[in-house]
């Protein structure tokens, strides 16, 4: 019996295979941090009918109180955060400020949705029939599906969760199979909160096995999707033939442009921020940086100055200021990245090579100069500490290569121009812009999400949850 296993119908149960995941520490890839659960196309058909038969349920409980579980959710990962935090530096090497920060980051998700619980949703139209009256309310769409990705093993799941839970729908969950021991932690938090059973199921495993069902079922009415933009066409397909309601938030390619008036300390502070927290294995991460050509070579030198105070480590330790990539198959990806980088005649500027520290997957952070637009580096997203830095004639040019991508998830703009800075908020084809800050996402009130290949269907966070996690329905009372 594997020690993580799938919670379905309220219940700890094993998968039907009896299969199981051993899960290393890419720290220490010797290290093994337990088994979790492999589970089956029939495991996640128990958990999608869990879900149905709790529906009627929650959906009939006020919101006032499904928001008020949700505050006892949040109090409790609020106590938990340095134990799942732990665990998911474990699995994945993200530091430990960083798996910490980010269950914080939960708390305050499940906070803001628990508030949602109390707020109108829907509202009272004119009627051109006198004494007629006229009704839009939302209402829950009922199963959703919930498939998300190892990078954000806490937050992502728990800002499709909560926003689909207090809004009155069931949920199956099926996250990245690298980090399946901190959600079957995070779904703990869930049990303990006291959530009806059914109202959330976990079914750990392989999404090339579970997908097709989550996103084909009868019962499943919409799937929420964060991961790959491959996978995420994939189901874009089923759920479209098969009637459900979809939302994909997928890969980026994330530029920055360096302005001659811009503060050059700060931009290169922030860049260098962007692109390696996380060990650049964010979906915002700062990946192509386009520099006015009169302040190139001084923004290259305070880049370099950045990166050379980077820690590279065990991100348990103190002092550590970047972990290692999640695992053998991120490390292969990436060098492979980096390999291309010098092959097509960027100009290594810092790191390009690993580090062997415990045998852990440690790359050094890499900054590439003079680097191309047609070059794979520019192109591709690489989700490693690998950024590329090009000079660029002035911002008129920065911001027509900035644009010129499939991806629009974030941008960022360095600049004391107020004018330019309006110009790029305006022109800038991403969803998220940052005027003066690094490439990233924003806080649990305000929409999250790309555009064009970046981002298909409503957007997260925020009260943009409620056109996906909701639907309308039109209600007139005769007299
Ligand atoms: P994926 O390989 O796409 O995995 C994401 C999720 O999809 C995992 O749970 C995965 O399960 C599942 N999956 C795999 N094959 C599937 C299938 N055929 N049908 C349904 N589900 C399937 O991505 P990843 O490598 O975990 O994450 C990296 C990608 O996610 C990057 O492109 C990154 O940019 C993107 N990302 C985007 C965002 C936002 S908000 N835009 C945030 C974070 C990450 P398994 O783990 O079992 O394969």
């Amino acid at each position: 019996m594997a020690d993580y296993l799938n919670f379905i119908d309220g219940q700890w149960t094993g998968a039907s295979s009896g299969e199981k995941r051993e899960h290393f520490n890419p720290a220490k890839p010797n290290e093994s941090i337990g088994f979790t659960a492999v589970s089956t196309v029939a495991d996640a058909e128990r958990a999608i009918e869990a879900a149905k038969k709790a529906a009627p349920g929650w959906k009939a409980m006020s919101s006032v109180n499904r928001g008020e579980l949700l505050r006892k959710a949040a109090d409790l990962l609020e106590e938990r955060a340095d134990d799942i935090a732990k665990t998911a530096t474990l699995e994945m090497g993200k530091r430990f400020v960083e798996t910490k920060g980010e269950a914080l980051r939960g708390a305050s998700i499940l906070r803001y949705y628990a508030q949602e619980g109390y707020r109108t949703k829907g509202e009272v139209l004119p009627s051109a029939s006198d004494g007629t009256t006229l009704l839009a309310v939302r209402v829950p769409v009922g199963v959703v599906a919930a498939i998300t990705p190892w990078n954000f093993p806490i937050a992502i799941p728990i800002w499709k969760i909560a926003p689909a839970l207090v809004f009155g729908n069931t949920v199956v969950w099926k996250p990245g199979q690298e980090t399946g021991i901190t959600a079957a932690k995070v779904a703990e938090v869930f049990k303990d909160a006291g959530f009806p059973k059914g109202v959330l199921n976990l079914v750990l495993g392989r999404g090339s096995v579970m997908g097709d069902i989550l996103s084909t079922h009868k019962d499943v009415a919409a799937v929420t999707f964060t991961g790959s933009n491959a996978v995420g066409q994939h189901i874009a397909k089923l759920a479209t033939a098969n009637g459900k309601k979809y939302q994909l938030e997928l890969g980026g390619k994330n530029p920055a442009v360096v302005l001659e008036d811009a503060n050059l300390d700060l931009a290169a502070r922030l860049v260098v921020d962007g692109a390696m927290k996380q060990t650049g294995q964010r979906c915002t991460a700062t990946s192509r940086v386009y520099v006015e050509a009169g302040v190139y070579d001084t923004f290259v030198e305070k880049v370099i100055e950045n990166v050379k105070n980077i820690t590279v480590g065990d991100g348990l330790q103190e002092g550590i200021t970047m972990g290692p990539v999640a695992s053998k198959k991120q490390f292969d990806t990436v060098t492979g990245y980096i390999q291309k980088g010098k092959d097509e005649g960027a100009e290594l500027l810092y790191g390009g090579g690993t580090l062997n520290i415990d045998g852990g997957y440690y790359i050094e952070p890499t900054v590439f100069g003079h680097a191309t637009h047609d070059m794979t580096i520019v192109k591709e997203e690489i989700f490693g500490p690998v950024v590329a830095l090009m000079k660029v004639a002035d911002y008129n040019e920065a911001l027509e290569r900035a644009n010129d991508t499939m991806y629009g998830l974030s941008a960022a703009v360095f600049t004391d121009s107020l004018e330019k800075a309006f110009h790029f908020m305006e022109n800038s084809e991403v969803g998220m812009v940052q005027i003066n800050g690094e490439t990233g996402g924003a806080e649990p009130q305000a929409p999250f999400g790309g555009t064009k290949a970046s981002g298909q269907g409503p957007k997260e966070q925020g009260q943009a949850a409620v056109e996906f996690f909701t639907t309308n329905k039109t209600i007139t009372i005769n007299p």
